[in-house]
């Protein structure tokens, strides 16, 4: 009868634990960064093309990948240098985060779908929008 008892005890704990497990938390950490290209003197098929300058900013990584129910903690830390935007419409999300600084953002990812991150103080062909994956 003990035995009984010490086995449904720790399958409950058991149960506990795995509960845990489940009610899941994920972190990422999320730079911002910007590329600045000079590139002076360009051929190509006999066409020259010079003094190009291409300014871009990149989250990176740029997917996040979450589990429906998840709860996510996103630090974002800006090496751009100047302040960038980070939105996500369907969450309601929309931080400035200054040249330097760094935020950390939260949701629960209750929407199952692929989000647009993007910044929100930026043309998105300069500011590269990335994805927030929430699958089932
Ligand atoms: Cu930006």
């Amino acid at each position: 009868m003990k035995i009984t008892k010490i086995m449904l005890l720790s399958s409950v704990v058991g149960l506990l634990l795995t509960g845990v497990s489940h009610a899941a938390e994920q972190n990422f950490k999320v730079v911002v960064n910007a590329y600045d290209t000079n590139i002076p003197e360009l051929k190509v098929e006999g066409v020259t093309v010079t003094n190009i300058r291409a300014f871009n900013v990149l989250n990176e990584p740029e997917t996040l990948v979450v589990k429906k129910g998840t709860s996510v903690k996103i630090t974002v830390e800006n090496k751009s240098p100047i302040s960038e935007g980070f939105a996500i419409d369907e969450y309601g999300i929309k931080e400035i985060i200054k040249a330097g600084e760094t935020k950390v953002i939260s949701l629960v990812a209750d929407k199952v779908g692929a989000f647009t991150i993007w910044c929100q103080l930026h043309p998105k062909n300069i500011h590269l929008p990335g994805t927030l994956n929430v699958i089932e």
